[in-house]
């Protein structure tokens, strides 16, 4: 059976998944788009040529027949309304990052699952298929370099426009961060504290850029993380870490070791739509495989709450400057 998709928000990451699904994937199709912008929905729907429908509201897409799961690709404060109008539906919803921008929409989303009854939600955090962050977490299972006792991380994107402002600093972009690294440590946050250097000429009024997140999970490993989304040179995420052991480092993306002119150099991607390409593909079949299979993978609802709360965490401790607890519920039985 051929899964009937339809996508709200034909942007960047909409078009792009799109497009996935339509000519990369097998097992699905898109066959409804809409977007508050006509003309960008449109402009997709053409794109992918065929039967694919525009629909004005995105409610109203959800409801077709003809759509059997749903992919939320519109900004980050509209997810929340749509993936709960899809679990009203009854139909499956692949949501991109954030699940909804507060803990408090998380948990109304998670509280709607349970109720349904069905795991109907996964979330975009496409790092869990990245083959690098595997291989880091397969080799951490395996106590290749013992017990993990600090991890040092580094988020960097070339630039962001006037629109990203200081927040999404971690809504946006820790964001990934805060998922990957609970999974690959099977950990939880205890305290987060975010400190500011000197900002960078190329930021803008509103953005304090860099920023470095110092955290401390259950077990007591230290996280540092350094967000800095005008660095310029190009699009480099790191993740170092240092246990009992060795140090087990993120494999670079693969690229061209070049000797010429009296240089030795490898270029860095720029483009984050590069950089996961291939997590993008994994994250995305597995979605189609598992409505198939009746046994939608993870993240889950719960990871997409999880990472909210300690969102959430960050946010106060940008403004008070202190080091604040994250508090996190018991998993409900429904996502053992
Ligand atoms: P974008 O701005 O290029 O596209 C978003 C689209 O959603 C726009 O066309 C906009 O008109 C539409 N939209 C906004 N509100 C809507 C509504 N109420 N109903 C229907 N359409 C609506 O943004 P982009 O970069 O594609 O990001 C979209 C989402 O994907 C964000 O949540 C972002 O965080 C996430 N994202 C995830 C990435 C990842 O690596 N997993 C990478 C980039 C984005
Ligand atoms: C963007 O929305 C993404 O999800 C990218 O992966 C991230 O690197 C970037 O900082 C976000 O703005």
């Amino acid at each position: 059976m051929t899964i009937g998709f339809g996508v709200i928000g034909a942007g960047m990451i909409g078009t792009e998944h799109a497009r996935r699904v339509n000519n990369v994937l097998t097992g699905g199709e898109v066959v409804a788009v809409n977007d508050v912008n006509a003309e960008g929905a449109k402009r997709l729907a053409d794109s992918l040529g065929g039967n694919v429908k525009v629909f004005d509201s995105g409610h109203d897409l959800i409801n077709a027949d003809n759509v059997d799961a749903v992919m939320v690709t519109s900004w980050g404060p509209t997810h929340e309304e749509f993936v709960l109008s899809a679990i009203k539906a009854g139909k499956y919803v692949f949501c991109e990052k954030p699940l909804a921008t507060t803990a408090a929409g998380c948990q109304r989303i998670v509280d709607a699952e349970v109720a349904a009854g069905k795991r109907l939600v996964m979330v975009g955090f496409m790092r869990r298929f990245d083959s690098g962050y595997r291989l880091l977490k397969q080799a951490i299972q395996d106590g290749e370099v013992g017990e993990p006792l600090m991890l040092h991380c580094a988020h960097r994107n070339p630039e962001v426009g006037e629109t990203y402002v200081t927040p999404m600093a971690i809504q946006d972009t820790l964001v990934h961060e805060l998922d990957v690294l609970r999974w690959l440590l099977d950990d939880d946050y205890k305290t987060v504290q975010v400190v500011f250097p000197r900002t960078t000429r190329h930021s803008h009024s509103k953005l304090r850029d860099p920023q470095v997140v110092l955290m401390e999970t259950v077990k007591g490993i230290r996280i540092d993380v350094e967000i800095f989304v005008n660095c310029k040179y190009g699009y480099d995420i790191q993740c170092s870490v240092v246990g009992e052991d060795g140090i087990a480092n993120l494999p670079e993306p693969q690229s061209l070791l070049v000797r010429k002119d009296a240089k030795l150099y490898t270029t860095v991607l720029t483009d984050w739509k590069k950089r996961f390409v291939d997590s993008y593909d994994v994250e995305l079949q597995d979605f189609i495989d598992g409505i198939g299979s009746g046994d939608l993978p993870g993240p889950t609802a719960w990871d997409g709450f999880c990472a909210a709360v300690a969102s959430d965490a960050c946010v106060k401790a940008q403004e008070t400057g202190n080091i604040e607890p994250v508090t996190m519920p018991a998993r409900p039985a429904f996502y053992d």
